[in-house]
């Protein structure tokens, strides 16, 4: 039996429950080895938490891609998240560089904004080096805006079916064979993933009743279930299934529990079902 190794690049916010605070768990319970490539250390995630403190370690990652270097550590896969910084973005290229190999499943979320504007600290000049990263990858997993941002088109929330489509096979044509896209809506209250096979020229759509809530994180525990799920031997389809699903059923019981939306998801309430659903 081999058990399969993932490395997460993604920053460590110590309270709010997103990036490698959610990665970890998540891909751990599939059973996947999780080793993990912080590139920050903050109190919390950058949504609304006033006077957050944050410590860049991009010199700290050079320094542990090296090691690892050094006695020829090998990924299953490698999967990356919100970076910093432009820096960050060119580190992340070495690593890949480096540790890609033919086996390796680069799974790369182009972290950059969400309803159609940037996060704080990202700008056009971000999204011009977050393309270069994009074309490193075998599976990219924007939300609709990042999407638009990647493509320099103007976003919308009214794009046809047909729009769509045509979106994710631009997004191909940057180099990744797989292109989950978020945040697609063509029903009022529906909210789903439109992924693009590209070696099969395949489409796949699956959606759920559409919530409206601004939990920071949502993007990170469906990608890394996404992951988890491709390691697992599921395919693309099933794959965007089981994310949406355990994301839409992590939001049900978050929003019964009442609490600050800053304080993130509930993933954990689930998190064993999935477990067993992945192990199956
Ligand atoms: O992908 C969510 C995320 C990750 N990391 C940081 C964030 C957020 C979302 O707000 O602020 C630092």
């Amino acid at each position: 039996m081999k058990q399969k190794r993932l490395v997460a690049i993604n920053d460590i916010s110590c309270f709010g429950r997103c990036s490698l605070t959610v990665a970890s768990p998540i891909i751990s319970v599939a059973g996947i080895e999780t080793t993990l490539l912080p590139t920050a250390l903050l109190s919390t995630h950058l949504d609304c938490f006033p006077g957050y403190v944050s410590y860049d370690l991009s010199k700290e990652m050079i320094a542990i891609k090296d090691h690892w270097k050094s006695f020829d550590l090998e990924f299953d896969s490698i999967y990356t998240g919100y970076l910093g910084s432009e820096e960050q973005v060119a580190i992340t290229c070495a690593f890949i560089d480096e540790f890609k190999t033919d086996n390796c499943i680069v799974v790369i979320d182009p972290v950059l904004g969400d309803s159609g504007t940037f996060y704080e600290l990202f700008d056009h000049n971000y999204a011009q080096v977050m393309k270069g990263l994009v074309t490193k990858a075998d599976i990219i997993t924007p939300n609709l805006t990042e999407a638009c941002l990647l493509l320099d088109i103007p976003y919308s929330e009214t794009f046809s079916r047909e729009e769509i489509e045509k979106i994710v096979k631009d997004l191909s044509k940057f180099g990744p064979n797989q292109i989950v896209l978020t945040s697609v809506s063509f029903e009022k209250d529906k909210i789903g993933v439109l992924a693009y096979d590209k070696i099969n020229d395949e489409i796949y759509y699956t959606s759920n009743e559409k919530i409206n809530v601004p939990y920071a994180g949502t993007g990170d525990i469906f990608t890394s279930t996404l992951c988890a799920s491709l390691l697992s031997n599921h395919n693309l389809k099933d794959s965007i299934e089981i994310a949406s699903k355990y994301v839409f059923d992590t939001i049900v019981v978050t929003n019964k529990m009442n609490r600050d939306y800053r304080y993130g998801l509930n993933f954990e309430y689930h998190l064993s079902s999935l477990g067993t659903l992945l192990n199956k």
